[in-house]
């Protein structure tokens, strides 16, 4: 049985077990040390934790996938029942909408701070989670994101910033190769959304193309609201590339894709995990067929849990995982298998245990490095075929 195989096993009884088993073995121990604002229920401590991401605007499909991944794994905390130092706790989910917004990203971070959650899991996107991330380090609290990319989040400095998926220089290497290596393209067009996340991933795919020798014939840029490419691509179009790069989120990457098929702009577009969804698909008809993308993990049907959790999440929500949910409920996870090994919730007790993580998840081992970024994150791109994201190849993430 390969590794993959075997992981796959481990982890869909994993989850299994979690919705199952109502009870699991008492911790040993001291009592935790006391976290604020912990109200009790039926003799049960609550322990509250924050999910932040955008569940209004453009891409609140991308925030309500996310806020669904930290709802099932607090579900099946609650299900399996968990003490941590001997005490019974309930988990509560705290959901913020940051409407994409970096202002309102720190506006509601504080909010969470306020309302005593012991730990975050979000932002979605590099905009928000960077600027929040001061937040949480002032306060000491353990933050994770699934999402965001830009690797400026864990440059900072900060003990409390985390990632649980491979970041936009790894991103950013892996599609530049693949584009000027596999592909060839030796003329390329790049658009970027001018995001941190968008215009971070363009410029190094940039630096990943011209390192391979291709050439960038044109730099565009456009915004995360923007509905209409026609003067860009116009422009594009001149230039003859033979690949056009768009650094951003799907919502526009849809339309992107519709506006090129009627420009007749015959390159393929490509580009990173803000568009590698089933969104993108739906919004681009069949200007999607062909397109390249990736996203910062291995591949859904080699992650351990993916399968089971995919299952659950259709059955509970009577929608498809975009992207980041098995993510999401992976950060939640980590946060509580650190509390569990602190024996206590008290942020400032179970934070050091969050960098010592070595854990299986649904999306594969999550451990990480001096700065918070996942050890041996991969890379995978996939391509649309007949409608649906195919996996052509994967970069990185062996599990140890
Ligand atoms: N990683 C793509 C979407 C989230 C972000 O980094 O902005």
């Amino acid at each position: 049985m390969n590794k993959y195989a075997r992981y796959s096993l481990i982890a869909t009884a994993v989850i299994a077990m979690s919705a199952c088993s109502k009870q699991e073995q008492p911790a040993t121990g001291s009592q935790p040390a006391s976290a604020p604002n912990q109200a009790a229920a039926g003799g049960e401590t609550v322990v509250k934790i924050g999910q932040v991401s955008p569940m209004s605007g453009p891409i609140s499909h991308l925030g309500k996938d996310n806020e669904y991944g930290a709802k099932l794994a607090i579900e099946d905390l609650n299900a399996k029942g968990v003490e941590i130092g001997g005490k019974k706790v309930k988990f509560e989910l705290v959901s913020e909408d940051d409407q994409g917004d970096p202002k309102i990203g720190t506006q509601v971070a504080q909010r969470l701070v306020d309302a005593g959650v012991v730990g975050v899991v979000g932002h979605l996107n590099s905009g928000t989670t960077i600027p929040a991330s001061k937040i949480y380090s002032d306060a000491g609290l353990p933050q994770i994101s699934p999402s965001a990319t830009n690797p400026d989040y864990t440059k900072q400095g900060f003990k409390t910033t985390f990632r649980v998926i491979a970041n936009d220089v790894q991103q950013g290497k892996a599609l530049g190769e693949f584009a000027a290596g596999t592909l060839n393209a030796k003329k390329i067009a790049i658009i970027d959304d001018r995001t941190a996340y968008g215009q971070g991933l363009a410029d190094q795919f940039e630096g990943a193309v011209k390192a391979k020798g291709a050439q960038v014939v044109k730099r565009e840029f456009t915004n995360n609201t923007a509905t209409d490419f026609n003067a860009i691509l116009t422009s594009i179009k001149s230039t003859n590339p033979d690949l056009v790069f768009y650094g951003g989120m799907d919502a526009q990457a849809g339309p992107l894709a519709k506006q090129m098929q009627r420009l007749g702009i015959k390159a393929k577009l490509m580009g990173g995990d803000g568009w590698q969804t089933p969104e993108f698909v739906k919004l681009a008809g069949d200007a999607s067929e062909g397109q390249y993308a990736s996203s910062c993990g291995i591949s859904r049907d080699k992650m351990p849990g993916f399968k089971a959790f995919d299952e659950k999440f259709k059955k509970e929500f009577n929608t498809d995982v975009q992207i980041y949910a098995p993510f999401e409920y992976d950060a939640v996870m980590v946060l509580v298998d650190a509390m569990k090994r602190a024996k206590s919730y008290d942020p400032k007790t179970y934070l050091p245990e969050v960098g010592k993580t070595d854990y299986l998840g649904v999306t594969g081992k999550i451990a990480f490095d001096d700065k918070g970024d996942i050890k041996n994150g991969a890379v995978t791109v996939y391509q649309v075929k007949s409608g649906k994201w195919e996996v052509v190849s994967t970069v990185g993430g062996e599990a140890k």
